[in-house]
């Protein structure tokens, strides 16, 4: 039996630490999940923290081909986050590693453990330039195409790390 394939996009950010490496390293991990494949990444950006404090974030996002259930996909991204050193110690806390399922095919998911597409996608230019930069068609599932959305978060402070 083969498994379906889905597409799905992961932000990845960082303030803590070694941010730069940790992004680096999470692509890497991403990369080596089971039944997974990177098939792209965007560049990586350093932003100004939204509704958080601590230093500038290091971001990207990547685009996986994986056949593992939405579920299961994130366990695997909060271990990368654990083994990254990733404490919870309040919301929004500067972090070694954050991994968010943005967005897994075409699926709506309101779980308890998983929302998808990501709340507040749409809102945060550091999910949205470098999604758009790997793929400027995107289509965010109940809520249109993901470039509709750029001009609302041109004021927020993010640059192309060189
Ligand atoms: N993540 C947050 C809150 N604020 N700001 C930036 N620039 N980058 C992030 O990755 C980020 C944030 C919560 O996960
Ligand atoms: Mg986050
Ligand atoms: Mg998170």
């Amino acid at each position: 039996m083969t498994a379906t394939q889905v597409t799905a996009y992961v932000g990845i950010g960082a303030n803590l630490g070694d941010a730069l490496g940790s992004v680096q390293r999470a692509i890497l991990q991403l990369d080596r999940l089971p039944a997974t494949r990177l098939s792209a990444q965007s560049s990586l950006f350093r932003s100004a923290p939204i509704d958080a404090g601590g230093d500038d974030y290091v971001n990207a996002v990547v685009r996986l081909d994986t056949q593992l259930a939405a579920e299961r996909l994130l366990a695997e991204l909060q271990a990368i986050e654990h083994a990254s050193g990733r404490e919870r110690s309040y919301r929004n806390a500067p972090r070694t590693l954050d991994l968010d399922l943005l967005l897994y095919g075409h699926d709506v998911i309101a779980s308890d453990a998983l929302t998808v597409p990501h709340p507040r996608m749409t809102q945060r230019a550091f999910v949205l330039i470098p999604l758009l930069q790997i793929d400027p068609l995107v289509n965010i599932p109940g809520r249109g195409p993901a470039h509709a959305f750029a001009p609302g978060v041109m004021a927020q402070t993010i640059q192309k790390i060189a």
